[in-house]
């Protein structure tokens, strides 16, 4: 079963992140990855097949700095369990990095119509799909992440637990989640998403369960909507 972590506040994300993942390991997993955000607005992703050791070993000497940032290991369902399908996954236009429990029953439908316009996919994975799906959406009504993830869910057949970030926007994350569990938890200027409550555990006991189909906007403050 996958994990999800995301956090946003004064913290290194980094270490947050890493520790939820040790945290979430009792749930398995074949492989482990991280985005991370930053002020000056860029964004780095790390991925790695195996444990989350593998992955700390492949980020040494690399830029782990950042105070938002979102995190997952893999069970794989779609795609084999390599470096690539690893998530985080990344939209083509590099805006947009998205970690996802669960799986997207009607992806190849939605593929072939992404396709169409340009896109192509580097990852065999359902989730790829949904993130170009939201990076679609979001460019064609030039709208705002939230509202992009909202309506790009609407299009979405399957389970899903999801946590988004945008590159340049470092003050928000996204969540939402539909048959599969995802926590809030709400610190004093920070704010934790989980697929369950253990990555939370020492930072604050205010916890938040999404319900079915809610989208959460998640800022250093709480939760907006
Ligand atoms: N379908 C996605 C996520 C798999 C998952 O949630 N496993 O527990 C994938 O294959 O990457």
């Amino acid at each position: 079963m996958c994990g999800i972590v995301g956090y946003i506040g004064k913290r290194d994300a980094y270490d947050v992140l890493i520790q939820g993942l040790h945290r979430l390991e009792y749930r398995g997993y074949d492989s482990a990855g991280i985005a991370l955000g930053r002020a000056d607005g860029s964004m780095s992703v790390y991925k790695s097949r195996g444990k989350v050791a593998d992955l700390e070993a492949s980020v040494a000497g690399k830029d782990i700095e950042g105070t938002i940032g979102i995190a997952h290991t893999r069970w794989a369902t779609h795609g084999e369990p390599n470096d690539v399908n690893a998530h985080p996954h990344v939209s083509q236009s590099k805006a947009i990095a998205l970690v996802h429990n669960g799986t997207i029953e009607n992806y190849a439908v939605l593929k072939k119509a992404i396709e169409q316009h340009g896109y192509k996919f580097v990852s065999e994975t359902d989730t790829d799909v949904l993130v170009q799906l939201i990076d679609y959406v979001k460019q064609t009504n030039g709208c705002t992440l939230f509202d992009a993830v909202k309506e790009a869910l609407r299009q979405v057949e399957g389970a899903y637990a999801i946590a988004v970030m945008e590159k340049g926007k470092p003050d928000m994350l996204v969540a939402a989640r539909k048959s599969s569990p995802l926590v809030i938890g709400i610190g004093k200027g920070e704010t934790f998403i989980a697929s369950d409550a253990t990555p939370i555990v020492g930072y604050t006991d205010k916890v938040v369960y999404l319900k079915d189909n809610e989208i959460a906007l998640v800022k250093r403050a709480g939760r907006w909507r």
